[in-house]
């Protein structure tokens, strides 16, 4: 695009050089894709929409295709690997547990993108290719991020099936709650080795044209309690947010040299899902036996002076461990599970915006004061 005049100069006009529809599907490969379903279907309240796997003539893997409203996660596990991608799940699986492989975005040019993104410094991983059956055609290409995981860029053309051709329909494993627990992906988060994040936080500026947010956590926080620096990516439109963590020498080990060391490298540290209402999202995610991280009650006992009013009273914040945070755009409510499998690795966080695009800066403290207490417990701290 050229620029014809410099009276209204406005960059947010210009023609976005790597647009986005937003997240795709987060990819895990795991153990036991079957019992996964089952674990996203009873504690996440998500719903089986999909499957492809040994009855429908893909003998080497199986996968679940499971949706909550926007929010999609694919969980594939390895039956028998014949070709490269069988025997990447199963040493993947081997190498680092259950975690992400791919981070997927849907894109309205797949080929546009995909060139976009080599010729700006991505490694390639799947050139531009169409996958097509009765129910349309989808362009697929995959580009490298961090670690293992991928990006592979979906362009839908309107695809009408029900996930990717080779998938079919599914039935739900368990009745879907009446409300859905959650709507959509709201970030996903990854943690890369101590000095390289800012290496790939330009990587996103180059690679996809993403900016820079303005929430970080620097040297003085890092130091101080964090153990931690991060800096936030996102997309022209915010819908794609990628915060990325590296690990600071600090007082104590570093949560993300925890996570470095159990799950063999960078990976995916943490998805954040989009709710509206936190208070059942919570509710039925403790009924069905999910853990979150506890916090100190004294954390509640000055929040209402700093945080001010929000849709949900303290007390049932107190009562419910959610943490709230305010910035000049509004507030925001969180909460962060456990690890949701046996390594120290991946978890969820709940999030419920209201105004705030931030990622909840004022409770890093006793965020990370409740992530210590739970590394100790495990001896790595
Ligand atoms: O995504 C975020 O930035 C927040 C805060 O190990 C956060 O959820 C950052 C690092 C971390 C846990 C949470
Ligand atoms: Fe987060």
């Amino acid at each position: 695009m050229t620029e014809t005049t410099h009276a209204t100069p406005n960059t947010a006009r210009q023609a976005d050089p790597f647009p986005v529809n937003g997240m795709d599907a987060v990819v895990f490969a795991v153990g036991n894709a079957k019992q996964a379903a089952h674990f996203y279907s009873s504690a996440f309240g998500m719903k089986l929409v999909a499957y492809s796997g040994p009855e429908h003539g893909n003998r080497e893997t199986a996968s679940y295709v499971l949706e909550s409203g926007g929010a999609r996660f694919v969980l594939t596990s390895v039956i028998k690997p014949a070709t490269d991608h069988g025997r990447f799940l199963a040493e993947h699986v081997a190498e680092h547990g259950d975690g992400v492989i791919d981070l997927a975005i849907e894109v309205p040019d797949a080929r546009a993108a995909y060139a976009y993104a080599v010729e700006h410094g991505a490694t390639g991983m799947e050139e531009p290719y169409e996958v097509k059956d009765e129910n349309g055609v989808v362009v697929l290409a995959a580009i490298r991020t961090y670690g293992k995981t991928r990006h592979t860029l979906v362009e839908r053309k309107g695809y009408q099936g029900v996930y990717l051709p080779g998938f079919v329909e599914a039935a739900p494993i368990v009745a879907p709650p009446a409300k859905r627990t959650f709507q959509a992906i709201d970030h996903c988060v990854g943690n890369v080795e101590l000095g390289r994040m800012n290496e790939w936080v330009a990587f996103y500026n180059k690679v996809m044209g993403f900016t820079n947010m303005k929430e970080f956590v620097g040297d003085d926080i890092a130091t101080e309690y964090s153990a931690l620096m991060s800096k936030v990516v996102a997309d022209g439109t915010k819908k794609v947010k990628f915060p990325i963590n590296e690990p600071a020498i600090a007082k104590k080990k570093s949560q993300i040299d925890e996570y470095l060391e159990f799950y063999g490298g960078p990976g995916v540290q943490h998805i954040a899902l989009a709710t509206n209402d936190i208070v059942s999202t919570v509710r039925t995610m403790r009924a069905a036996g999910v853990e979150f991280l506890n916090v100190p009650d004294s954390y509640y006992d000055t929040l209402g002076e700093w945080v001010g009013d929000t849709r949900v009273p303290i007390d049932e914040l107190r009562e419910l461990k959610i943490l709230a945070d305010r910035d000049e755009d509004g507030y925001l409510l969180q909460i962060f599970t456990k690890p949701v499998q046996d390594r120290p690795t991946v978890f969820f966080e709940m999030i419920e915006r209201h105004g705030s695009m931030g990622f909840g800066k004022g409770n890093f403290k006793a965020l990370f004061e409740a992530i210590e207490r739970e590394q100790e417990k495990r001896g790595n701290l």
